[in-house]
């Protein structure tokens, strides 16, 4: 697969001849090429943004809508391709895809194509002194998208369908490390007769491709997904600019499990709160506390339950738990169980192994690991690993717990079991994290605002927050007899 930027409606050679190998980590072999693109393309992609801005931005609601809502309908109607694709590309089980990466991608466009004929604003009339106030929410102009390798498609379009959708023009960048489906994307927006120059894409490292967005002088607002050092320094060279910025960054969340919870609800979504895309979401509960009572009994359940889940080529319909994305990111994560074999205060339970699957002995897998710790403060408990890897833990109180849970430098996201709902809304109100879910994991409502707090990142997105952070508001205030 030679993929191509998709610029001003069609695919387009890069400047450079420079080109970037593209993996398949089920195999652990080179499969495509990827254009190593940079600032002259950024550059082109941009002069086509804004020349598509007015036109554009002057569509009306309706006109809007229809075309995400064919975005939308096409992606459906490409699940199995755009599935395999993104299987290929990430090492997500294939069965993980079609269930939620795709249907999510779709559900991104026909959310914000029916977000935006309902996005309203404000009127504010002073009483008494003939003064109305009115505020306009106009489209920001040309906005950068830099999306990460985790869920490819499903968070690309997160971005772009409200950028979109808002009025804006967009430069966007997919993750060099799974750029497929957003490639394959280009064709479907041709298909739907979205204006040229209303959504380019631009395929290349971020250092150099994602930095030269960034910089842009003219790309005004910048939607980052992707690790809390890479968030820094995109605010580090974005917040001189003025831009505005949200940042969707990393997170370790705690999975806070009281001996009241529904036992076997909580332990089955354990297992995918725990390990859900080789454990390479955000969102997953890599931390877990369980109350001491129950310790001992859900310890043993997890791991024997873990243990029997398979490893495998993700295209294998029994598949349980796929490849790591790339060679770099399976030796990092491998790299936290070295830490752990070689320092006091850990006890791996299960797992800790690269594996090699029979006919796909150079792909990049390794088993579900579990590892049970006694310092909150140790390495595992504190940095985000991103990978299949949870730590364990007792602990005694309510409030020892929430304690537990608040000491690490991210807030993005927490889940909690318990039947008590006061004791859930009470830890809800403590836990310093953007989401909280209770008895559930990585239930998702579009309209809820999303993002964390402290190093998870700056800003919301979903719902109303997203269609706000695409537009500037504009109070103007009228005086009359
Ligand atoms: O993120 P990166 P990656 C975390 C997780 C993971 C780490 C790295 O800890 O290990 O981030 O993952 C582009 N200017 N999460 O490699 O490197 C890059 O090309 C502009 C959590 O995906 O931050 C890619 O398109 N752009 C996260 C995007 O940024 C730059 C999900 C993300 O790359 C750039 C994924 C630069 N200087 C990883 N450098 C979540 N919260 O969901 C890189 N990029």
């Amino acid at each position: 697969m030679k993929i191509k930027n998709y610029i001003n409606g069609s695919f387009q050679e890069h400047d450079s001849s420079e080109w970037l190998d593209n993996y398949d980590p089920s195999i652990g072999e080179v499969y495509g090429q990827i254009p190593n693109s940079n600032q002259k393309d950024v550059e082109k992609a941009y002069a086509f943004a804004k020349a598509a801005f007015p036109s554009w931005s002057n569509t009306t609601l309706d006109h809007r809508s229809r075309i995400l809502l064919k975005i939308a309908d096409l992606i459906e109607a490409n699940l199995d391709r755009l599935a395999t694709a993104e299987s290929r590309d990430n090492g997500k089980p294939l069965w993980l895809a079609k269930a939620v990466d795709i249907p999510r991608a779709s559900a991104n466009f026909r959310f914000f194509a029916q977000a935006i004929t309902q996005f309203s604003s404000e009127a504010h009339e002073t009483i008494g002194t003939n003064t109305m106030n009115f505020t306009l929410r106009e489209p920001i102009g040309v906005v950068g998208c830099i999306s990460p390798w985790n869920l490819p498609l499903y968070l690309f379009t997160w971005k772009v369908a409200p950028a979109i959708a808002a009025g804006n023009c967009v430069v966007a960048k997919p993750s060099e490390v799974t750029p497929a489906t957003a490639y394959l994307l280009g064709e479907i927006l041709t298909e739907v007769g979205l204006p040229a120059g209303v959504l380019n894409i631009v395929h290349g490292e971020g250092a150099r491709v994602g930095q030269a967005i960034v910089a842009h002088p003219n790309i005004k607002a910048i939607s980052f997904t992707g690790g809390t050092a890479t968030g820094a320094h995109i605010a580090r060279t974005a917040a001189p600019m003025f831009k505005k910025l949200s940042l969707e960054l990393g997170g370790k969340n705690p999975n806070i499990i009281f001996a009241d919870c529904d036992y076997g609800k909580m332990l089955k979504e354990s297992i995918r709160s725990s390990f859900a895309n080789q454990g390479q979401i955000c969102l997953c509960g890599s931390r877990i506390y369980v109350e001491r009572s129950i310790y001992k009994q859900f310890k043993t359940h997890f791991v024997d339950i873990v243990s029997k889940n398979k490893v495998g080529n993700p295209m294998d319909a029994d598949t349980k738990f796929g490849a790591l994305v790339s060679k770099s990111h399976l030796e990092k994560v491998l790299s936290y169980v070295e830490h752990a074999r070689d320092n006091e205060g850990y006890t791996i339970l299960y797992g800790g192994n690269q594996l090699k699957v029979t006919g796909s002995e150079n792909g990049y897998y390794m088993q579900p690991t579990i590892i049970e710790v006694t310092d909150n403060k140790c390495r595992l408990n504190q940095e985000e690993i991103f990978g299949p890897v949870v730590t364990l833990m007792p602990f005694d109180t309510e409030e020892e717990v929430v304690s537990l849970a608040n000491d690490v430098q991210y807030g993005l996201a927490s889940t909690v079991w318990t039947k008590d709902i006061d004791k859930a809304m009470r830890v809800s109100k403590k836990l310093e994290a953007g989401i909280v879910w209770i008895n559930t994991f990585l239930n998702r409502d579009l309209r809820t605002p999303f993002g964390g707090m402290k190093a998870s990142g700056v800003g919301r997105e979903g719902g109303l927050e997203a269609l706000r952070f695409f537009t500037e508001p504009k109070n103007v205030c009228i005086k009359y007899n």
